[in-house]
């Protein structure tokens, strides 16, 4: 109740809150804010998880960020801050409201060689929204409150609260104050602003005299929850829609409407379908390179109207004819309302052509992805995967080639279904994926990945081992990052040397053997016909799993047509 205060320590104030916001996990590296930890223990039920590195600890918290809407926290003592900060650079690419903790200096003794001591905040400006440090334990309400307000408004994104002590032992320290909670700001989005009527008049008006019209959903559809309507809007005047990599579970794959996702990790039916457009609809995107090519996709000057909350946005990277600024759920529903059912007639003949395009991809490809080859083809795998994910599971995807082969050729099949990717960080997933299962603990999470990315984070089996964390890693094990054997056969003149393979390949190493050292189920698949028996035991297991499927390492993801 505001203006109650009363004398509390900054370890109760700090835990109360976080409680009151709902937080249910905090990942950590000890020892900071310790006090607070140990009050914790008994005035909230928040899991501490001491995790296997400050990265990690920021990836679990963006995984659980963004399977629940919900903040993820994590935190980190003075020395290993920068691990932490290291690890919030996919949560701000990706837009992802991750909240860390870490502790800092101590005005007293700052500049006199402290003990592991660098001054820390700087490091945080370019990756987060809000970067801040707390120096009075006075301050602890109001910092909290605004780093969650930070957090989830607007675009969300990480923030950054540095807690005086290198362990925080301003937590120890006792105030007047008052843990006020605004509940408003425990998820993603806390306000829905709406639009000025007119724009979206303007916005409707060119999608409707469009004849051939698609839509690029984005993160921010994703984010806004906006996924019905969007579907709903594109079904009311058939425009096909293609997705961002981060929009991917804005329309199910196999919605006669999807037309896959456009851009440099995507299906060549989205890219061709998206440049064979007279009109592009951008909504909740940030229009960036790997969502258009490069730009290429579709290419400048192609006409095109764009959605999005955040006003700077709108028209960055391509000149619009109308813009729209407000929340993706808001204004898709205005539009809706608003819409002509008549005009959706006449654009018949392109949606069936956007039907054809993806036709075609499926029979180019179908090969790949019923192949029964081993060692086997990724494209299986992903196959193997739109069959066999539950239909509310979260599927939690690397970068690189993992990033290539699922945003390419795995479909969700279902509205309920998630699907979450990395931003460009090699090793987010499998930690990301454990956060996604304590943030969503009662959906199936699967994650694909690579055996390089895998590596970065594999002591986390043990933490998924300890704290009963059933995620399903599938491990796309080729033994190398082959992902970079196009690179270097380009920088050899056409292909690279045996020995420059040393660059990209490692040793033979079988996971499912290191996960069941580790406490976890593992499970290794040779055979293609096997996986989905592994899949469905994995899924059943009730216990950490790890799937390691063994693959070749000559086949690389197709690049993206222009
Ligand atoms: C932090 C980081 N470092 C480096 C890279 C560059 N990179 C992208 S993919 C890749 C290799 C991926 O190997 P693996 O995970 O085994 O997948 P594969 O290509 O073999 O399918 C590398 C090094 C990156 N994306 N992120
Ligand atoms: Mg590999």
């Amino acid at each position: 109740m505001l203006g109650h205060n009363r004398k509390m320590s900054g370890a109760e104030c700090m835990a109360d809150m976080l409680k009151g916001y709902g937080v249910t996990h905090l990942f950590h590296v000890p020892a900071v804010l310790r006090k607070t930890f140990a009050v914790m223990e008994s005035r909230t039920d928040i899991k501490r998880l001491h995790v296997h590195g400050e990265k990690s600890a920021a990836y679990m918290a963006d995984g659980y960020a963004r399977a629940s809407g919900k903040p993820g926290v994590c935190a980190a003592q003075v020395i290993g801050a920068l691990n932490l900060a290291a690890g919030l650079r996919d949560a701000w690419l990706a837009h992802s409201p991750v909240i860390a903790l870490t502790g800092g200096r101590e005005p007293k003794s700052k500049f006199r060689k402290v003990y592991q001591e660098v001054d820390d905040v700087p490091a945080f400006e370019p990756v987060t929204k809000f970067n801040a440090t707390v120096d009075d334990v006075a301050r602890f309400p109001d910092m909290v409150r605004q780093a969650f307000r930070a957090a989830t408004s607007g675009t969300p994104g990480p923030v950054h609260l540095q807690f005086r002590g290198n362990e925080g032992q301003i937590d120890n320290e006792e105030a007047e104050m008052e843990p006020l909670v605004e509940p408003q700001f425990s998820r993603v989005p806390p306000y829905r602003p709406i639009p000025d009527d007119a724009s979206v008049k303007a916005a409707l008006d060119w999608l409707q005299k469009a004849e051939r019209p698609v839509i690029v959903a984005g993160g921010g559809v994703r984010a806004s929850g906006a996924a019905p309507e969007l579907v709903a809007l594109a079904e009311l005047l058939q425009i096909p829609v293609a997705t961002s990599l981060n929009g991917k579970d804005t329309i199910h794959g196999t919605h006669p409407l999807s037309v896959g996702v456009v851009g440099t990790y995507s299906r060549e039916s989205a890219n061709r379908v998206v440049n064979q457009a007279d009109l592009v609809c951008f909504i909740g995107t940030e229009t960036g390179g790997m969502t258009t090519h490069f730009w290429a996709v579709p290419k400048i000057g192609t006409q095109a109207i764009q959605i999005d909350i955040d006003p700077e946005a709108i028209g960055r990277n391509y000149p619009l004819l109308a813009g729209v600024n407000g929340d993706a759920k808001v204004t898709l529903a205005r539009m809706h309302s608003l819409a002509d059912k008549a005009s959706a007639e006449k654009r018949k003949p392109w949606v069936a052509q956007a039907q054809k395009i993806c036709k075609e991809w499926y029979a180019k490809y179908n090969d790949a992805l019923t192949s029964d080859a081993t060692p086997i083809r990724p494209e299986r795998i992903c196959h193997e995967l739109s069959r066999h994910v539950p239909d509310n599971g979260i599927v939690v995807v690397d970068t690189g080639h993992a990033g290539m082969w699922m945003g390419g050729m795995y479909d969700l099949t279902s509205a309920k279904q998630s699907y979450m990717r990395s931003a460009g960080h090699l090793g987010w997933a499998f930690p990301a994926a454990l956060g996604a299962k304590c943030g969503a603990p009662e959906r199936p999470v699967v994650c694909f990945t690579g055996d390089a990315g895998f590596w970065y984070h594999i002591g986390e089996i043990e933490t998924a081992a300890r704290w009963n964390i059933n995620t399903v890693p599938v491990v796309n094990n080729n033994a190398g990052g082959n992902q970079s054997k196009r690179g270097f056969d380009r920088v050899y003149g056409g292909e690279q040397t045996q020995k420059a393979r040393e660059m990209w390949t490692f040793t033979k190493v079988n996971f499912a053997r290191i996960a069941e050292d580790m406490g976890a189920v593992g499970i290794r698949v040779e055979h293609p016909s096997a996986f989905p028996a592994a899949l469905a035991q994995g899924l059943a297991a009730n216990r950490p799993v790890v799937i390691d499927v063994v693959t070749d390492i000559e086949v690389l993801a197709p690049t993206a047509v222009t």
